[in-house]
């Protein structure tokens, strides 16, 4: 296996605070039950160690309701991490918290800095440049600051758009393999993915378009058969987690890690 865009031998999770009753949500679909999330995050952490990664488990923030969503505060590279400046003011603080943990596996942390806003949730790397959509969360400014950021990596940054109503980027997509993206088609018909093969979610299933690919496991939410049998058919190696309570506050398999294999791994 190959594609460094998928390929980790690192991650970090934080765990589900009893704020999260408080956490951000488009519409109130009922409130999550902390037992049921911690059940499921267990699931998902174990299915991350499964591959032989390492997860780095960090204590729940209690200060900020949307700290699980873990994904949004940072960025990692190979060459450094990038901490974001989340656009939703109550979690503008949050990602300042991660930068302890970053420095445990980087020597190069970077940041990103007022005025602008970029969430992590946004930000799709594949193997050939890094998408960025623009959304209620991540402003043009914000991408490029993320550009400025990693130019002397060899990135590319590509600015993008998500779809109107969306939380994220990435709440519609997913890279598969270093050619392959999962997404709905509201959000393909953009014409974003063009030179990518693009899997379609199946109808009434666009809910499962955020899903991670993980070392050898394509892990996707639980309770979307139709999809999970297209990828299976496509030979991925699907895993089905719990995600009914993170749903409840729009959140989806990608927000709950930072994925990643520092310099000295
Ligand atoms: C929020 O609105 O920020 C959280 N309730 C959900 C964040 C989901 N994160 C992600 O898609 N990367």
């Amino acid at each position: 296996m190959s594609g460094k865009s998928y390929t980790f031998s690192h991650a970090i999770s934080l765990q589900p605070a009893h704020s999260i009753t408080q956490g951000l949500r488009a519409v109130d679909i009922g409130m999550p039950d902390l037992a049921v999330f911690k059940q499921h995050h267990a699931d998902y952490v174990a299915a991350l160690r499964s591959t032989g990664a390492h997860v780095e488990l960090l204590d729940a923030l209690e200060d900020y309701p949307d700290s699980v969503f873990v994904e949004d505060a940072a960025l990692c590279l190979p060459e450094g991490a990038i901490v974001m400046r989340p656009g939703a003011p109550s979690r503008l603080g949050e990602a300042a918290t991660m930068a302890p943990t970053l420095a445990k596996f980087y020597d190069d942390i970077r940041t990103i800095d007022a005025p602008d806003f970029i969430e992590g949730g946004d930000i799709l790397t594949t193997e050939r440049e890094i998408l960025v959509g623009t959304s209620a969360r991540t402003t043009s400014g914000g991408i490029e600051a993320l550009r400025r950021t990693t130019a002397d990596w060899g990135y590319t940054v590509r600015e993008v758009a998500t779809p109107e109503g969306v939380l994220h980027f990435k709440t519609d997509c997913s890279l598969l393999d270093e050619d392959t993206i999962l997404s709905t088609k509201r959000l393909a018909v953009s014409g974003c993915f063009e030179g990518y093969k693009v899997l379609n979610t199946a109808e009434g299933e666009e809910a499962c378009a955020n899903t991670i690919r993980f070392n050898e496991l394509v892990i996707m939410p639980a309770g979307f058969p139709k999809t999970a049998e297209m990828l299976d058919k496509a030979g991925y190696n699907v895993r089905e987690v719990g995600n009914s309570e993170a749903a409840k506050l729009d959140g989806g398999m990608s927000c709950l890690s930072l994925r990643f294999s520092p310099p000295s791994a």
